[in-house]
């Protein structure tokens, strides 16, 4: 009887998460054509739901509104109130963020932080006047949900708007892979990615091109390769297809594009077959119209670009990743097609004996690859953007991670930190007076200068972009200064600022209303991250100073800095963190706090507001791998978390001796190239056969505990000193996944317990390879790995 009564809340829940969904399907038929407009309120009704699509050739489950992928797109007239019925139908929690609309903060819809998360089954209504116009879009913030495919557009009208012809074009990618274990192959350091694109930099290809310092150079720094992207994608979207045809257009039609990354983490070069594109608005503000040949869209960014049919053709819209591995297009008109050219694809040798070129010329002159930090020292040599500039023009590509010098940055900033962080200024200082000019004028804040096609052709670049208006700050604010050290750590994919993950962040970066706000943002990364401020729109400060682009995303260079300023006009807090969904969730995101007002949502979900830090950063992840051998098996799982790894491998041969050993490891710096472990272990040895090939019965049987200390040194060699309960001290020296050619990679340990281990791997899928080694204890061996 009591279960029964114990039942009975459970089986109301179910009726009701049943009767919601049935509501939910009669709106959605209702309400799917058209919004409902009553007066000058705008209703929406958004159903999110599991979809099956089929992208690449293979059915693969993702996340619709509405049934639509990218999401229906909603339009508002200035004036507007947007009233907006999200029915969450999914079994999880969903959120929905309005990416660049100024809104009262609960209407943010960053779950815990701004807005009440919304769980599975449950509807939220969001509700806000509409105060500006434009290109916007929305997007889930919660997990990953993005890149399944939560992501739509937002159009914003002027109550006058002089109308032409228009596509609202929202840019995406795709991956087969869930996004989960995307997530989980970058934290696990796997090359699958590399190994897709073909980025691997082997040190058979590099002596192959006479590169094999270059290579060495790279190792010595501990800096895994040069790359631009983290992640393969075999698919490429352009408002939800990979090519899309919109015949109704014919010669002379001027179209109004509204384009909108909503990659996860691509940026795309834009080019149009049919001449030049004028840009008209950027991040959804009117700017001077510029016309370009190419233009490159970080992610979170839009533009509004119109482009002019010549003939009466098909004429291509083609956006490129920017690492080159694929395209989207979009065809207009009718008739013979015209393509835009290819983009040839990067040459990753060369980068790297260009990157190369570049440190050594900022060591020479003194200079600790960060940048804003000697602005005192008048000979300040150009950033290194600005050197790239100079010379060959596809060298504009970043390295993977994190160098050695960028790491000192940290260091250093600390004293910076406690010099001038979130500093109250009356008036501007020499220093900041030094800073912004350099902003100005060395720092292009440009994307990568890498010409898709001839250098002949007109590249958009953030210093060509004129507001409209002016946008100077009202002068007779006080000002706040404040410094974000973008930073992080390739080898283990953690990504932070100003050294602190998302997940341990304890200090907000506090802000106060009235105050006119400056951020520098100083990058000492080898990647781009397009850095997004919710509820704001900030100026970039380029070379015209005075109307300096308004936006809400934009692109920071590798080791570059760059300013923005904004009027602090609102309250509570707000998120501001890397638009690259992986570098988020990695832990590089921060808030940006009013002082002395609090978020109600913080308070009444104290814990969920926990659980969302802690998705941001200190995730914990497993792999393993098994090598099944001709001699024996040799396995290894390790659990990883931020700081932790716990680790097991064990080896057994085919006799029955086996050998195990399990560790928890602490790593202990900054960089994590320290750490320190506590090991147990277990052998049990069946001695070999005798001179005269008898079988000896001679059984050995060994449990030990150790600790032990391990250091990654240049080269990533890893060396490693454990002492253990006998008193016998053992030390360690091994290189692991040492790339050879493209696909092979070397393993390889010695200790002075005279044991070693060589083993060599053909990878041929994510989780397949073919594996030889020789290990002194089990002898020669071939066969499979196995990885996960
Ligand atoms: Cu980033």
């Amino acid at each position: 009887m009591k279960q029964i009564l114990l039942l009975i809340p459970f089986l109301f829940f179910v009726i009701l998460c049943y009767g919601q969904h049935k509501h939910i399907s009669s709106d959605y038929s209702n309400q799917r054509k058209a919004p409902s407009r009553q007066g000058n309120k705008v209703v929406y009704h958004l159903n999110v739901k599991d979809t099956v699509v089929n992208f690449t050739g293979k059915k693969k489950s993702a996340i619709a509104i509405n049934g639509q992928i990218p999401a229906p797109t909603l339009y508002f007239t200035e004036g507007d109130t947007a009233i907006i019925y999200v029915h969450n139908m999914l079994h999880e929690e969903v959120s929905i963020h309005w990416h660049g609309i100024l809104l009262p903060n609960d209407e943010d819809g960053v779950p815990y932080l701004t807005t009440t998360p919304i769980k599975a089954c449950m509807t939220h209504v969001f509700k806000f006047p509409i105060i500006q116009t434009g290109t916007f879009w929305y997007h889930s913030h919660t997990e990953l949900q993005e890149q399944f495919g939560l992501y739509g557009p937002l159009v914003m009208y002027k109550a006058e708007e002089n109308k032409i012809k228009e596509e609202v074009l929202q840019l995406s990618d795709w991956t087969d892979i869930k996004p989960k274990e995307v997530l989980r192959l970058l934290k696990r350091n796997s090359d699958w990615f590399e190994i897709q694109k073909g980025a691997v930099q082997s040190y058979g290809e590099a002596l192959g091109k006479g590169q094999l310092k270059d290579r060495l150079k790279f190792d010595w720094i501990r800096m895994p390769g040069a790359d631009i992207s983290d992640v393969f994608f075999p698919r490429y979207l352009m408002h939800g297809s990979a090519q899309r045809y919109l015949p109704l257009y014919h010669k002379k039609d001027s179209i109004r594009l509204r384009i909108i990354n909503g990659s996860a983490a691509t940026y795309f070069w834009l080019q149009f077959a049919g001449g030049k594109m004028k840009i008209v608005a950027a991040d959804g503000n009117d700017i001077k119209p510029i016309e370009v040949d190419k233009l490159l869209i970080a992610t979170a960014e839009t533009y509004d670009v119109i482009i002019t049919l010549p003939d009466d053709k098909q004429y291509e819209l083609r956006a490129t990743a920017q690492d080159i591995k694929g395209y989207s297009s979009a065809f207009f008109g009718e008739g013979e097609k015209v393509k835009a050219p290819d983009i040839p694809s990067l040459d990753y040798y060369k980068t790297m004996g260009e990157m190369n070129a570049m440190m050594s010329k900022m060591k020479k002159m003194g200079m600790k690859m960060t940048m804003g930090l000697k602005m005192q020292d008048s000979h300040m040599p150009d950033p290194p953007m600005n050197m790239l500039k100079g010379s060959e023009k596809t060298m504009a590509m970043p390295m993977k991670g994190m160098s050695d010098k960028g790491m000192d940055m940290n260091k250093k900033d600390m004293d910076m930190k406690n010099m001038d962080n979130h500093k109250m200024t009356n008036s501007m200082s020499m220093k900041s007076m030094m800073m912004k000019k350099m902003a100005m004028t060395k720092t292009k804040l440009t994307g990568f200068d890498m010409p898709p096609g001839n250098g002949d052709d007109k590249v958009l670049a953030y210093n060509m972009i004129q507001s409209d208006t002016v946008t100077s700050l009202p002068s007779d604010r006080p000002w706040r200064e404040i410094h974000l050290n973008l930073s992080g750590n390739m080898l283990r994919y953690v990504w932070s600022i100003n050294g602190k993950i998302f997940s341990t962040l304890n200090e907000k970066v506090k802000i106060h209303k009235g105050e006119n706000v400056r951020i520098y943002f100083h990058n000492a990364t080898m990647m781009e991250h397009p850095m997004h401020l919710h509820g704001h729109f900030f100026r970039v400060i380029t070379e015209h100073e005075q109307v300096s682009p308004m936006k809400h995303t934009f692109n920071v260079n590798p080791m570059a800095m760059s300013i923005i300023e904004f009027e602090a006009t609102e309250q509570k807090d707000w998120f501001l963190h890397c638009h690259t969904l992986y570098h988020m969730l990695a832990g590089m995101a921060t808030v940006i706090s009013y002082e002395d007002t609090e978020s109600q949502v913080q308070k009444e979900y104290a814990d969920g507001y926990k659980t969302f830090k802690k998705k941001h950063g200190s995730q914990t992840f497993l792999w393993a791998n098994a090598m099944v051998q001709s001699q024996g098996t040799f396995a290894n799982a390790t659990v990883s978390g931020l700081k932790w790894q716990l680790n097991t491998s064990g080896n057994v041969n085919w006799k029955g001796s086996y050998e195990a050993e399990t560790y928890i490891r602490r790593f202990i710096d900054k960089r994590q190239y320290w750490s320190a472990y506590i090991q147990a272990d277990n052998r049990f040895t069946i001695a070999k056969k005798d001179g005269d090939g008898n079988i000896s019965t001679n059984e050995k049987h060994q449990d030990l505990f150790a600790v032990g200390m391990a250091y990654l040194l240049p080269m990533f060699i890893s060396i490693d000193g454990r002492i253990d309960h006998t008193g016998n001290f053992r030390f360690q020296v091994s290189r692991r996944d040492f790339p050879v050619t493209k696909r092979v990679r070397l393993d390889a340990v010695w200790n002075t317990d005279d044991e070693y281990f060589l083993g060599l791997r053909y990878v041929i899928r994510k989780n397949f390879a073919l594996a030889g080694n020789y290990d002194s204890d089990y002898g020669w061996g071939a066969g499979i790995d196995l990885r996960y």
